[in-house]
């Protein structure tokens, strides 16, 4: 028996290897990874302090210009997919720093962006002419395909500082698919076009220009101030509205459409009361998670990561993980969601215990 099944082992490699050589292979030998009982992605749970990440940011403002770099972004990798710029496999996210100053020069990409507000005010983004200036918990979209320039001249009467700001894109999606193009502008600034809050103001008030049809799926607002995100968190806790898994969990909209900001990257902004202590909860979108204020400690699968302002950590896809608040917090994250209910993919489940 023994020999049979070494003879039968013996013959099968031989297979695989002349069959290799037509670039084929057996399906049987893969399938169960292909097409696994539950998701078993490499990704894992990760934390970022600010504490740890913070003087390397600085040293890197040492070392390259915004301009040289084009943008001045350190990358957080997730820590089981080295070198692939890569948080998850669907999402990018990285820490961008601007100094007093410095320009990051004008362009546009396939590849849809955000930027959510860490560190800094007063630093600017311009999005199709129109310039927003940034205040911590701002988030801020540069959809697909707009033109958009970063540059920091600082609030008026005050003297400008350093800006950090995370960015999570869609790029591992666009590069999954072979659909990435880029462009340059010949301006290093773009003109401006619009006053600032325009936007806001005509699409972010409960109403829409008459005649206004909405051409694409993306957002006719992209800029989110935090003060009015803050507010409506803060009226809606004390309206009693906690969720056991969520806390306060609002999504960020598109207003014209009900949709999300971006087609790619779904949003949110939570609310953690002090003592809040979240069930547990699973989803097929892994999430990247900025912390705004406040301190608590995820959960995740048994280990307990305990994050405090401007930290930054990531949850993989379908991880059982729970919410704890110490103190009042707030978090931002965001996920490839729109993109896995496009699929009807998504799959989430809020567990008992
Ligand atoms: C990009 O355009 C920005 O505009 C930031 O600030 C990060 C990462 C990869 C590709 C393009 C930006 C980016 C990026």
């Amino acid at each position: 028996m023994t020999t049979t099944n070494a003879g039968a082992a013996a013959e099968r490699s031989a297979f695989y290897r002349e069959l290799k050589q037509l670039h084929m292979s057996p399906l049987w030998e893969s399938l169960s990874v292909l097409v696994p009982h539950t998701p078993n992605g490499p990704c894992v749970p990760a934390l970022w302090k600010w504490d740890d990440v913070f003087p390397f940011i600085g040293r890197a403002g040492a070392l390259i210009t915004a301009e040289e770099a084009v943008r001045r972004v350190l990358i957080l990798e997730n820590p089981a997919l080295p070198g692939q710029a890569s948080v998850t496999q669907s999402l990018y996210a990285g820490l961008q720093l601007i100094l007093p100053g410095e320009v990051a020069p004008a362009h546009r990409h396939v590849q849809s962006a955000l930027r959510f507000i860490v560190h800094g005010k007063g630093a600017y983004t311009a999005v199709d002419g129109e310039r927003t200036t940034m205040y911590p918990g701002d988030f801020i979209i540069t959809p697909s395909w707009t033109w958009h320039d970063h540059g920091n001249d600082g609030l008026e009467g005050e003297a400008a500082e350093p800006v950090v700001w995370l960015d999570g894109l869609d790029i591992p999606i666009v590069r999954f698919f072979d659909a990435g193009f880029e462009e340059k502008s010949t301006d290093k600034s773009q003109r401006v076009s619009r006053p600032e809050g325009n936007a806001l103001t005509r699409y972010g008030n409960n109403l829409l220009p008459v005649d206004y049809e909405p051409s694409s799926p993306t957002s006719p607002i992209f800029s989110y101030p935090y003060a009015r995100s803050r507010e409506v968190l803060d009226r809606l806790y004390r309206d009693g509205e906690v969720d056991a898994w969520h806390g306060v969990k609002l999504r960020y909209v598109n207003p014209a459409t009900g949709g999300w900001p971006m087609p790619t990257l779904a949003t949110f902004i939570q609310y953690l009361p002090r003592g809040f202590s979240g069930k547990p909860f699973r989803s097929t979108d892994g999430a990247v998670y900025s912390v705004v204020e406040g301190r608590g400690r995820v959960v995740v699968d048994g280990t307990s990561f305990a994050f405090g302002p401007k930290d930054h950590f990531v949850v993989p896809s379908w991880k059982t993980h729970a919410l704890h608040a110490d103190e009042d917090a707030v978090l931002f994250s965001f996920s490839d969601r729109p993109v896995q209910t496009a699929l009807n993919i998504l799959r989430e489940e809020k567990l008992a215990a």
